[in-house]
């Protein structure tokens, strides 16, 4: 069948909107048209070159919801018709990863998703007769994509797809950091780098979570204002100062906040989420993903004066087990999508969502079909 998509052909360059050609769903497949799709970071990041997974040609695109059009042979968990999030975390319930109960890393179809192929080897997307390669195994910026079975989670046939795709990734990650990752507490200290989609949603768990102080951190004050009304504290731009700003925050916090958050991607501001964390204690998550080549680094003595370095992907979030209820939550007005929601634009013109979110304007553009 045909698709409208938008193309990522080289990088660097703007995405094309092009018809594809899509093949139907192999075994295990489900073929899911995506009504409207989120656009992250990430998605800029593989685009700008700097992603080791980076393939060309590819559809990016990996916040979405849709709705099933049509399922491959042995799909005995979904049907035409049900409403869909797509997952780049899939969720076998088989797997050595899956099974150990400690980690939502499971690896059924990983190493397949990051060569930019379904897990029988091919792509189900060609154009002109030549291949184009999936993107972290959703490739939402597709009208019509293939999905494996496991990487869906079915959500209530009455969720609005135009704000739930946005659980596909960034409010998922930030929310599910706070609660899974680092377990924030009552009572908690928090500081939260990068105020964009990751951090606000980090904002709006710690606040959830009911940490006492929110440090919300980021170089555009633009963000302040929303950041402010979704429960952050204290905004600091370090820009501001003329010190590094693990020092200053130090000596706001009486030593050190409890947990920390790197919600950007940037390797020095890494270093500057651990080393404001609480000696004997502090705990510093990173979310944001860097380039190609770079890496963090502190003193050791961080680390044995107590304070601790972790990671955390899709929050930590198990998409078919948690997600049904996450959407149920915004169902039910208990989580609120909306702020995130800055701008709405028609998928020919998704390249202006990448420049509103590098000029800072945007926090989610939602791109319908
Ligand atoms: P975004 O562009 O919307 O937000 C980034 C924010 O960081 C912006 O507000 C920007 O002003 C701020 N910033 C940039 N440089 C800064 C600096 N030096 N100091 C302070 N603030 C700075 O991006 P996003 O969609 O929120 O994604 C954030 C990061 O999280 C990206 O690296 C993305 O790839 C990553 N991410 C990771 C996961 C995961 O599962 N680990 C999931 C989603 C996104
Ligand atoms: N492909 C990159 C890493 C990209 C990365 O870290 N992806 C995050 C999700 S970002 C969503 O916006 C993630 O969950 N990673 C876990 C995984 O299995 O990919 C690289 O460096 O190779
Ligand atoms: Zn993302």
């Amino acid at each position: 069948m045909k698709s409208r998509a938008a193309v990522a052909f080289e990088v660097n360059k703007p995405l094309e909107i092009v018809e594809l050609d899509v093949e139907g769903p192999k075994k295990g497949e489900v073929l899911v048209q995506i009504t409207h799709t989120g656009v992250c970071h990430t998605d800029a990041f593989t685009l700008s070159g700097e992603d080791p997974e980076g393939i060309f040609p590819s559809v990016l695109g990996h916040e979405g919801a849709g709705i099933v059009v049509e399922v491959g042979e042995g799909v005995s968990g979904l049907s035409v018709g049900d409403r869909v999030i797509p997952l780049y975390t899939a969720e076998c319930r088989e797997c050595k990863f899956c099974k150990s109960g400690k980690t939502n890393l499971c690896q059924a179809v990983r190493a397949t998703q990051g060569k930019g192929l379904m897990p029988d080897g091919t792509t189900r997307f060609s154009y002109k007769g030549k291949p184009i390669y999936h993107y972290m195994g959703t490739s939402t910026f597709s009208e019509f994509t293939v999905v494996p079975e496991i990487s869906l989670a079915k959500i209530n046939k009455d969720a609005p797809l135009e704000k739930v795709c946005l659980l596909g990734c960034g409010i998922t990650t930030g929310i599910g950091a706070v609660h899974n990752t680092a377990k924030v507490q009552a009572g908690d200290t928090v500081a939260i780098f990068g105020l964009g989609g990751i951090g606000l949603a980090a904002v709006m768990g710690a606040r959830e979570a009911g940490a006492s102080r929110i440090l919300g951190i980021d170089i555009n004050p633009d963000k302040f204002e929303l950041a402010r009304q979704l429960g952050a504290t204290d905004l600091i731009n370090p820009r501001d100062y003329d010190r590094p700003i693990q020092e200053v925050i130090v000596e706001l916090t009486d030593g050190g906040v409890d947990y920390s958050f790197e919600c950007i991607g940037n390797v020095d501001v890494m270093r500057s989420a651990l080393e404001c964390c609480h000696k004997g204690w502090g705990e510093s998550v990173i979310i944001g993903v860097a380039g190609a080549g770079q890496e963090i680094s502190t003193r050791p003595f961080q680390l044995v004066t107590g304070r601790v370095w972790r990671g955390s992907a899709f929050g930590g979030v198990r998409g078919r087990t948690e997600l049904p209820g996450m959407v149920d939550k915004a169902m039910s007005g208990k989580l609120d999508l909306d702020p995130f929601i800055t701008h709405t634009l028609p998928l020919e013109r998704i390249n202006e969502a990448f420049d509103l979110m590098h000029s800072g304007e945007s926090i989610r553009t939602v791109i319908h079909f």
